[in-house]
């Protein structure tokens, strides 16, 4: 799929405030810093639609961006960020998980996951959330631009490994570099089938 136009709309402190819309959404979450925003700029291809920060957290809002004038990608506020007690892992900001859980037009969460770590716990809980609600999601192991091609691939397996031993069947999966392009053409050809389903 070409990306034609690609627009900030708006920002939204709480479900609540979620823009009404009939455009069909894909959400970015992950750990703080993983690359969710600049995953973002990759696959609008532009710089600085969403911000790129260096600080942990950088993303507190829902940010929504019309991708073509016809659907749509959300910016997601990080997980992970303040250190948290082991029981409150899962409690991540109210927010986002009634984002998650009960907007309509969501098509697809992509997951991020740093292709230079071994599987988190907290990227596994995520996605186990995820399967338990029946909320559809990808995995993007990211930044594989910073390690071996043979670590990240090891990542991977391990990462998708892990999972199978929560969750049934095996996620759709891409492997992504903001800094070479790599991934770009696959997830956006995901997207493209899912808008046709
Ligand atoms: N080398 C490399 N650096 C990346 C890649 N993706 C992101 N980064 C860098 O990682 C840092 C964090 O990127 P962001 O896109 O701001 O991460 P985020 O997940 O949106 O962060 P929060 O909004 O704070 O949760 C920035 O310094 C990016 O330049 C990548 O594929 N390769
Ligand atoms: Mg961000």
């Amino acid at each position: 799929m070409k990306i034609t136009a690609a627009d900030f709309l708006t920002s939204s402190p709480d479900f609540e405030t979620c823009p009404e819309s009939g455009l069909q959404e894909f959400a970015f979450i992950g750990r703080s810093n993983v690359g969710k925003s600049s995953l973002l700029n990759l696959l609008a291809n532009r710089k600085d639609l969403a911000k790129v920060s260096s600080t942990p957290g950088a993303t507190r809002l829902i940010n929504f961006f019309v991708m073509n004038k016809a659907w749509m990608l959300v910016d997601l506020p990080g997980y992970g960020y303040a250190k948290v007690r082991k029981e409150s892992r899962q409690e991540f900001q109210k927010a986002v998980s009634d984002y998650l859980s009960q907007r309509e037009q969501l098509r697809c969460v992509f997951v991020l996951i740093d292709s230079r770590l071994t599987p988190q716990a907290i990227d596994l809980d995520f996605c186990d959330w995820l399967a338990v609600g029946g909320i559809p999601f990808a995995l993007v192991f990211t930044k594989t631009d910073k390690s071996k091609a043979n670590k990240v691939k090891s990542n991977v397996a391990l990462f998708l490994e892990a999972l199978s031993e929560r969750c049934e069947g095996e996620p759709r999966y891409f492997q992504t570099s903001t800094k070479t392009g790599k991934g770009r053409g696959e997830v956006l050809e995901f997207v493209e089938q899912v808008l046709k389903a």
